[in-house]
């Protein structure tokens, strides 16, 4: 039997930080080291990319700097004719777009120009692309469209997939694979030392009595901030309590202006963006996630990954995630305090904040596995060029 043949696939994401970005780019990674050759096309380099790893080229889209048109408005155009150049220049034969708004678009487009010689098209959505930005009335057509000439759609969430369903009014024809979000567990892993040692360079005096909460984001009104912050005061309240902001955002200075009003400034670390924080993640004794709406949740992978229980908003794809009673608490969007309850109650007893603990490290191996999704991406991706040749 011949092996399979090495796949040239592009990579298209955000290259901020977010969700999106962090998985487009860790599959990308996970495809050239199963030694296929790998094209990231994106307006930066993605976060966590190293653009010297083998397999791997990044091409930057640059839009020309034209009055008529402002740079954002250029974007989608740029990144169409930086896919047609790449393909052109590569023959590509998968291009694997994250976020569907404007990436499935300017596919779209470019599949238009190259005609014959245009690579297949998988589109990932990722939450907000069909939640916020893609249901809005403005793009819902084009958003809709571009969904609909995909060759290959997936989801992190059987949650996103039911909801882009709904909001899109799609057949059911159209499969919409879920394929979660995934972590690197080498990465990702319970700290191998003393837990807490990290934090003595953010707290001059941190007694073991203390519980240390976390919370990493974008600061996007989607978080809201206001309940992290009304959660943690909750339980300072009842317990003395530290808490670790990591991630940068719009709701930054709200969370500092809360805290300050709340006279916990002192008790709080910034963290600011950060790319690597498992040492951090694993200092914690619960993960805080009070979200709005959110497809999947993969930050509170990564602290489930690192050995914290999550205590979060019963919403959207996060009780896929996060199971209630053994890896994490749930409670309804905006109740500040069944979450501090929860905190409470989960740290009231060592032995089960530990037992929660072990549960999710074990969750993240057996069911959130990269190996796993990074098949299903890769079954994906052969299943559509044999449909194609076909
Ligand atoms: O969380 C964000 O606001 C960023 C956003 C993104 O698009 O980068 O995250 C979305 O995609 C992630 C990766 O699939 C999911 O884990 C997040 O849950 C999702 N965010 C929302 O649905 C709000």
């Amino acid at each position: 039997m011949s092996a399979p043949r090495r796949l040239k696939i592009g990579i298209t994401c955000f290259a901020t930080f977010g969700g999106s970005g962090i998985v487009a780019t860790e599959v990308g990674l996970a495809m050239a080291a199963r030694g296929h050759e790998v094209h990231f096309i994106a307006r930066a380099l993605p976060i966590r990319l190293d653009p010297a790893t083998p397999g791997v080229t990044f091409h930057e889209v640059v839009e020309p700097d034209h009055d008529v048109l402002q740079p954002d408005g250029a974007y989608p155009i740029a990144l169409a004719s930086k896919i047609i150049e790449v393909t052109r220049c590569y023959r590509l034969d998968v291009l694997h777009v994250h976020y569907a708004v404007p990436h499935a678009t300017a596919a779209w487009l470019a599949r238009a120009v190259l005609g014959p010689e245009a690579p297949g098209l998988m589109t990932t959505l990722h939450g907000t692309d069909i939640t916020l930005v893609g249901a809005d009335a403005t793009y819902l057509p084009i958003t809709r469209f571009s969904v609909l000439q995909s060759d290959a759609v997936t989801a992190p969430s059987a949650f996103l997939r039911e909801t882009t369903y709904q909001r899109l009014d799609l057949p059911r024809t159209l499969p919409i694979a879920v394929v979660p979000n995934f972590v690197d567990t080498a990465v990702w892993h319970p700290p191998l030392g003393p837990r807490r040692a990290p934090l003595a360079e953010l707290f001059a005096d941190l007694p073991d009595s203390d519980a240390v909460l976390v919370h990493v984001s974008n600061f996007r009104p989607v978080k809201r901030i206001a309940d992290v912050v009304a959660v943690f005061q909750a339980v300072h309240a009842q317990r003395p309590a530290r808490l670790l902001l990591i991630g940068d955002g719009p709701d930054c200075a709200l969370a500092e202006e809360l805290l300050a009003a709340a006279g916990l400034q002192d008790r709080v670390a910034f963290l600011g963006r950060q790319e690597h924080f498992a040492l951090w993640l694993g200092a914690a004794d619960a993960f805080l996630l009070p979200s709005a709406t959110e497809s999947f949740g993969l930050a509170a992978l990564e602290a489930m990954a690192c050995g914290v229980p999550v205590v979060a908003s019963d919403v959207g794809g996060l009780p896929e995630v996060v199971v209630h009673g053994e890896t994490g608490l749930l409670a309804p969007v905006g109740d500040v305090l069944a979450l501090a309850q929860h905190v409470l109650w989960l740290l009231a007893d060592e032995p089960r904040r530990l037992r929660f603990a072990a549960a999710s490290v074990r969750r993240v191996r057996e069911v959130f596995r990269a190996a796993s999704a990074v098949d299903s991406y890769e079954a994906g991706y052969r299943a559509l060029l044999a449909g194609r040749d076909a």
